[in-house]
């Protein structure tokens, strides 16, 4: 592991402020944060998000966007008639970046190197904010294996698609393993808010893969190499192996957080049984609902944390 902290630390995360391990950034004059057309020069970041506690990630923009509206009704914030609350990263069109008080709302885009961009720039942006007791979310969608779907899964961990628990990174001409831990606390407290909600809810293993196709076993892309049987035989093996579903994030959102020792939460709701299909059919109202759930869970958690109730 890239990690060369001791064993017994391993599984610890810190509370207080966002701190970046790069010895680099301090010396920097200015350091632009390209893809969320933000830098600590030219905006007063201290200012504008020092009072973030809590980061929710999703993949689509305008899921990101309904979520913070639905927050901001949540956190009982008066919103003007007629107005909305504006992207904060308007001068870029590749991410969105909503804020409602101590909640920042912000889109990833689809797999881990798109992700992986803006998770760097969102740690560096809550450093420069000086911001502390940071808890990051991703509320996401994923595959389900022998669930309903609408399910919600709780990552308890999450693995590569070679089932291994750690993200791969090529630096410098060597391949890097950063281990993929997650907080069993939050996981549980999580889990008890979704039962609350009437929620089916599970926490387990999460495969996280590079591809949505032939990566998830699926026989519906434009290429394929193996057959229903090979397909099937693969997801039951990974589900006896406890995976419970299959996105495309979990493993640098978790890999990413736990470098920085933040403490974070990967929810998914599953949106089709694997061990049933490959397309995805649910129609859009449904998708919509399923979706919410997890984003339903964060921001009763939020109001907890809050001691709004
Ligand atoms: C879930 O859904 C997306 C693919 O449809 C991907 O971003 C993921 O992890
Ligand atoms: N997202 C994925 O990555 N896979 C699925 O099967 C559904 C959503």
């Amino acid at each position: 592991p890239s990690d060369n902290e001791p064993e017994e630390s391993r599984g610890k995360w810190k509370d207080g402020p966002v701190e970046l391990k790069n010895p680099h950034i301090q010396k920097m004059d200015e350091d632009v944060l390209y893809h969320l057309a933000l830098s600590n020069k030219s905006h007063d970041l201290k200012e504008m998000f020092h009072d973030v506690k809590f980061v929710c990630f999703g993949g689509s923009p305008t899921r990101m966007q309904k979520f913070v509206a639905f927050m901001a009704k949540e956190l009982q914030f008066k919103i003007p008639a007629g107005m909305t609350l504006q992207n904060i990263s308007h001068g870029s069109d590749r991410y969105v970046l909503y804020k409602v008080g101590p909640v920042l709302s912000v889109s990833h885009g689809m797999g881990i190197p798109s992700l992986s961009i803006v998770f760097h720039e969102v740690l560096k942006l809550l450093h420069h904010a000086g911001c502390t007791d940071v808890k990051m979310f991703r509320l996401g969608t994923s595959g389900g294996l022998a669930l309903d779907p609408g399910t919600v899964v709780i990552s308890e961990a999450a693995v590569d698609g070679l089932l291994r628990p750690y993200m791969e990174i090529a630096t410098l001409g060597m391949i890097l393993q950063h281990p993929a831990f997650l907080d069993k606390e939050l996981n549980e407290e999580l889990h008890a808010i979704a039962d609350d909600l009437g929620f089916t809810s599970v926490i387990g293993k999460t495969m996280c893969t590079y591809d949505f196709y032939e990566g998830q076993a699926r026989l519906d892309g434009a290429f394929c190499d193996f057959n229903e049987e090979d397909k099937m035989s693969f997801l039951k093996r990974i589900h006896d192996r406890g995976i419970k579903n299959i996105e495309m994030e979990s493993l640098c959102f978790a890999a990413m957080a736990y470098r920085a020792r933040v403490k974070s939460a990967v929810l998914c709701c599953t949106i089709i049984d694997r061990l049933k299909g490959d397309q995805i059919t649910a129609s859009h109202e449904t998708l919509e609902e399923w979706q919410e759930r997890p984003q339903k869970i964060i921001s009763r958690y939020i109001q907890k944390q809050l001691g709004m109730i």
